[in-house]
Order: C-alpha cells, then sequence, then structure tokens
C-alpha cells in the first residue's frame, strides 16, 4: 500500500478524491504495481508494446495490433445500464438494479490485477474550457497497456487535466479490467463479460474486452452512455452519437455547422471526412470537428451549440479507399502513430489491408497473416472466401492528423449548430434527403430512425431494427424522457436548427447496387439542406418533409443514371403507409412518450393517407 502510494506521489497525482479511488481499486483488484499515464508517455509506451509484442510496426510510425478473436465488437446483450433508480428502465438500456449487478461484475474483478500494472489514465471528454467541461473530466484503470495507447489517441490524457478540477470530486470513475480472454466463453450462455455503467454514480465497470468501446471507456462508456445520462439529470445538455462537420463556402465565405446521428458503422465518420468532389472542390470545404460523438447545448445567445468531446478517430476500415475517403488515408499515413486493429497485416514487409483498400488482396499471399493472425497462404478450402481483415477492424488516430479538421476543433465554446441530420442504411423508401422544420416532427423523424444494423455490434449484422437518433447501443435512461429532454433542449433554443433525413444506401432491387454514389458525392445533399437553412430554396412538400427538386441539387459532374436519380428524389408511399404501421409499434413500447411526437406521428400518417 505505502508503495503504491508513493508512486502516486511520485506521478504527482494529487485530487485527494482520484488518490482515494485509485487506492481503492488497487486493493481490490491486487494489483502489483501503479503506473499513471499521459499523453507524454506515449512513445516510450509504444517502445514497451512493441518490446512486449502486443503491437508491430505497421510502417513507419504506424503500429498495429490483433484482439482477441472472440472480441472485435461492441456486444449489445452484455452491455447494462445500471442505477438505483427502478424507474430509470427503458427499452434499450437493459437497465440493472446496481445492488444486483455490482456484485456480480466486481466478483469477477477481485484480484483480477495480481502481479500485473494497473494502469491509470486520467482523461477530459472536451475540449479544455467548455462549459460542459464539470462532464468531461474520468479516470480509466486499466491493465492492458494498448487500452493506454487507444486513450492517448482519442482522448485529452494528463495528470494535469484532473489535479486542479474545480470540484475534486467530479470525475467519472471508469475501471476496465480484460479479463482472461479465452475462458469467457463470449456468446455462450456462461458468458462472463459484463460492460456496466453505473449512471446514477457515475461509475464504469467494465470486464471481459479488450476492443474499441467496450474497452476505452471515455469513448462511449463515459462519452455517450454517461454523457447522456448527466445531460438529461442536469438538464444542460444532449450526449449523442453524433457527427458533427462545418461546410465552407470559399466564394462567399460562409460557414454552417451540420450534426447529425448514424447508427455504428453507418457513414458517420466518412462524412465528416468528406473531401468536395472534384467539380465542386474549388467552391465547397468540408471541416471536421467530430465523427462519433457530439455533446449539444444551449447558448447564451439562445443558438443550439455542438461540440466533439473526443481527441480522435476510431474508424472502420473496411472500403476505405483513395475514391471513397483520401482524408482517413492521410490520417493514418506514416508517421501518424496511428493504430490498425484486427485488419490483414503482413509479417515480412509490415503493411496492412483491408477489404475494399485495393479493388482484390495482394497477389503475393508471402507474408500475410489474416485478423485472426492465420497465414492467408495457408487458409484451407472453407476459409478461401473468408475476409482478411474483420469487418469491424479499426484505425485509430488523433485529430490533428485528419488533413480536414476544423482550425477551431478544439474552441471550447463549441460551434452553433445549423441542421441536424438522421440516416442509416436503408435499402427502399427513404430518399436521398428530406427536411423538416417542425421540432417536434424532427425528434419524432430521429427516433423512428431504421436501419440495418452493421458489424459494429456482435451478431446483428444485416438485421433491420429500429436505431433511435443512432442512439439504441448507447441509450442510458428511458427512451420517453428521451424525446422530453430532446424536446425540451433543442425547444429553449430561439434559432431553430433545421432537421433532415438523409440516405446514403437505397438500393435497386433488381442488382442490389447502391442507387447514390455516396461518400464524396454526399457533400451534394448537405448543400441543399444548407440552402433550405437560409431560404433560398424551396423543394417541394411531402408527407414526410421537403425533398429537393433535381434542379435545386448541385449534380455537376455527377455519374447517375436517371432511373436511379428518379427513385431517390420520389416518396414511394405505399411503403410509407406501411412503415407507419411499424412506427407505431415501434413507438408504443415507450412508456411516457411525449404527446407532441404522437400528435407529429399521426400529422405524418393522416398526411400518406390523403396521397
Ligand atoms: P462507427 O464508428 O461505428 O460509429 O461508424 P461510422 O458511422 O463512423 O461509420 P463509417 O463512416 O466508418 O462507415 C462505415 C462503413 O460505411 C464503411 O465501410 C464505409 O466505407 C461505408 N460508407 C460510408 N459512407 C458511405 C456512403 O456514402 N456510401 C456507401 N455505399 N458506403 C458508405
Ligand atoms: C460504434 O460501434 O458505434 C463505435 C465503435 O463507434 S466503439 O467505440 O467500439 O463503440
Ligand atoms: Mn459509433
Amino acid at each position: 500500500m505505502a508503495d503504491l502510494e508513493k508512486s502516486l506521489d511520485d506521478a504527482g497525482l494529487t485530487n485527494s478524491s482520484v488518490r482515494e479511488y485509485v487506492l481503492h481499486w488497487a486493493q481490490f483488484l491486487d494489483a502489483e504495481r501503479i503506473e499513471v499515464v499521459s499523453a507524454v508517455d506515449d512513445a516510450r509506451l509504444l517502445r514497451e508494446s512493441l518490446d512486449a509484442g502486443e503491437i508491430d510496426p505497421a510502417g513507419e510510425g504506424l503500429y498495429y495490433s490483433r484482439s482477441y478473436s472472440k472480441d472485435t465488437a461492441r456486444s449489445e446483450e452484455r452491455t447494462i445500464v445500471a442505477t438505483s433508480r427502478p424507474q430509470d428502465e427503458g427499452v434499450y438500456n437493459n437497465w440493472k438494479h446496481t445492488d444486483e449487478i455490482r456484485p456480480v461484475v466486481e466478483g469477477h474483478m477481485k484480484g483480477a490485477m495480481a502481479g500485473k500494472t494497473m494502469y491509470v489514465i486520467p482523461y477530459l471528454m472536451s475540449p479544455p474550457g467548455s462549459p460542459l467541461e464539470r462532464f468531461a473530466a474520468g479516470v480509466e484503470i486499466t491493465d492492458n497497456r494498448t487500452v493506454c495507447l487507444h486513450m492517448i489517441r482519442m482522448a485529452r490524457v494528463g495528470i494535469d487535466l484532473i489535479n486542479d478540477l474545480d470540484e475534486p470530486d467530479m470525475f467519472v470513475r471508469a475501471v476496465h479490467v480484460t479479463g482472461d480472454l479465452p475462458t469467457l466463453g463470449q456468446g455462450t450462455p456462461e458468458d462472463k463479460r459484463y460492460f456496466v455503467t453505473v449512471a446514477d454514480e457515475r461509475t464504469i465497470l467494465h470486464f471481459g474486452s479488450s476492443y474499441g468501446g467496450n474497452a476505452l471507456l471515455g469513448k462511449i462508456a463515459h462519452g455517450l452512455r454517461q454523457a447522456a445520462y448527466d445531460g438529461w439529470a442536469s438538464g444542460e445538455f444532449l450526449g449523442e452519437q453524433f457527427m458533427l462537420l462545418g461546410v465552407t463556402d470559399k466564394e462567399t465565405g460562409e460557414k454552417h455547422h451540420i450534426c447529425g446521428g448514424f447508427p455504428s458503422a453507418s457513414g458517420k465518420t466518412n462524412l465528416a471526412m468528406t473531401l468536395a468532389p472534384d467539380a465542386l472542390g474549388e467552391r465547397y470545404h468540408v471541416e471536421f470537428y467530430g465523427d462519433d460523438i457530439a455533446w449539444l447545448w444551449v447558448g447564451e445567445d439562445g443558438h443550439l451549440y455542438g461540440m466533439n468531446p473526443e481527441n480522435g478517430v476510431f474508424g472502420v476500415a473496411k472500403d476505405t479507399n483513395e475514391r471513397t475517403n483520401p482524408t482517413a488515408l492521410d490520417a493514418v499515413a506514416e508517421d501518424t502513430h496511428a493504430l490498425f486493429t484486427n485488419v490483414a497485416y503482413n509479417e515480412k514487409t509490415h503493411e496492412v489491408w483491408w477489404e475494399g483498400r485495393t479493388p482484390a488482396p495482394p497477389a503475393d499471399l508471402d507474408g500475410w497473416r489474416d485478423w485472426k493472425g492465420e497465414l492467408v497462404a495457408e487458409r484451407g478450402a472453407d476459409e478461401a472466401d473468408a475476409p482478411w481483415a474483420h469487418p469491424n477492424s479499426r484505425f485509430t488516430t488523433t485529430l490533428a492528423n485528419v488533413p480536414n479538421v476544423a482550425a477551431d476543433f478544439e474552441k471550447p465554446e463549441g460551434v452553433r449548430i445549423d441542421a441536424i441530420i438522421f440516416g442509416g442504411r436503408t435499402r427502399d423508401r427513404e430518399p436521398l434527403v428530406r427536411a423538416i422544420t417542425d421540432l417536434a416532427e424532427g425528434v419524432y423523424d430521429g427516433l423512428t430512425l431504421g436501419a440495418e444494423a452493421t458489424a459494429a455490434a456482435e451478431g446483428v449484422e444485416g438485421k433491420l431494427r429500429y436505431d433511435p437518433m443512432s442512439m439504441r447501443p448507447f441509450m442510458s435512461y428511458p427512451e420517453g424522457a428521451y424525446a422530453a429532454h430532446w424536446l425540451k433542449i433543442v425547444g429553449a433554443a430561439t434559432h431553430q436548427p433545421l432537421f433532415a433525413h438523409v440516405n446514403w444506401f437505397q438500393r435497386d432491387p433488381e442488382d442490389g447496387h447502391f442507387r447514390w454514389p455516396g461518400y464524396r458525392e454526399n457533400l451534394r445533399a448537405l448543400l441543399w439542406i444548407i440552402a433550405r437553412t437560409k431560404g433560398e430554396v424551396t423543394g417541394r412538400q411531402t408527407p414526410v418533409g421537403i425533398l429537393p427538386l433535381e434542379e435545386e441539387l448541385d449534380l455537376t459532374g455527377l455519374d447517375i443514371s436517371r432511373e436511379d436519380l428518379d427513385t431517390i428524389l420520389t416518396v414511394d408511399v405505399d411503403r410509407w403507409r406501411e412503415e407507419m404501421r411499424f412506427r407505431e409499434d415501434h413507438l408504443n413500447q415507450f412508456h411516457d412518450l411525449p404527446e407532441e411526437i404522437w400528435a407529429a406521428h399521426r400529422r405524418v400518417a393522416a398526411a400518406l393517407e390523403q396521397e
């Protein structure tokens, strides 16, 4: 104990509440030693991880790691929000009483760091000085050095960030224990993994994974689940799985900001990194603020403001290439100190590869291992068509490496939000873009976001399901209260943002091709949304919102067929009428849904019946 305390003294950790928390857990976990981590330790931690074989070099100033093969995505089933308030139970938050679940997860954690180093990662989920800074501080405890490397990239990490908190006790207690991964029974009835957020105690207890949101606790456990709960409990803000970008018109100098939710692995990173298509690049520039989380609040001037609490990108590798997302490739270029996880790796040349990186995999198989570590050349016939990279393989890099990051991305006061958009993988029905001017209809639209699930969560890929506001896996309190909180926060803004729904994923049922070319071309839909906020276009009113007239879209240089364009600018009334019945069932699950939301639903349904 005295030794452990001395290591906190040596590290200069002076916040007594943090010291007490760290020492409590060091004893409970039986840690052999404590190491407090700051961003300046990155180079040393990289060296140690390389020496220990936890990571491999992936080119100059780039790194590679594999996670355990049954630990490659978030587990929604094993994720729990706990509180001591039964009224916090919602449909999606997997609520449990703290008294019931805390002893279970702590039982798995007890003594789990015997003989190991306990890393202590003090972090801030906001730019310093943000009006929401009091909700942003946290201290992650972990037994995993690779988690430290990721946290240093994804959050602002340093001892100074928590030594001088205005309220020394106001930090999230985030405990991560990897566990003995091969013995945890992932996906079986004996599953021992628990990813618990004790939201009313601002405590996170994650056991049984070293991957992504399961292990980097600043990111979604704090940045989304805890933040959503804090935002609601305090009445001050919204914490959402949103990207946040700016579009600058270089001719007029005007800049607009758009944020919005797309379910996991459905295009947020790509949209925030959009390089304008060549035909529009002279005039417009997209600036990156955030790709996964936004916290939103109303400023003193009555505008809605948003900021990205993260400091890095944990982006999906699949299909990232020079055509789809050149910005992402630059963000993980040599000497960015980016980390790749679960992509394919060449142990001789140290190259990495993933599906969609090039049209075909490398022809020379020499040295290539797949994401499980098997030599590709030696894979059996049954695995010949298996992907080389895991579909949820990712790259991790800091925001400063993103070529289009906004000059003011760390501005503490955030940016004014002009529009809020929702979108997902929807193969029919949803047009390219529809705008919604009414707040309750906008919130209703977010609550009824329906899309195909992706490989970002275990075992649900391709399944059509509702994902309210893209928050389904991160919802921490009941949906009715969530809707009411949205109406309250955004309703308090004297300048209302425009809502819009977009869809890059409509498909031709005959051959399955995407009707909209997507990626860089998505800017064209954003430009219409911005024009609509300024009243420069009128569009045409439909039962489900305002759709662009073809001539209002800038389609210069776009390669799209007449049939595809007509289809994505049309409302399929029959399909929509059917959808309204599904929505009714969906909304009926939620208790205390505000009457404004039901009224919006009835208005849309009635308008569809009149078509
Ligand atoms: P999370 O980090 O899981 O929250 O995901 P995200 O929403 O940031 O998803 P991301 O932008 O990383 O995209 C996920 C996948 O969708 C990638 O494989 C992209 O290549 C693909 N994708 C993104 N935008 C488009 C698009 O406009 N059209 C098509 N067809 N695919 C896209
Ligand atoms: C997501 O799944 O939505 C992610 C990746 O952004 S993770 O951090 O693993 O949740
Ligand atoms: Mn996400």
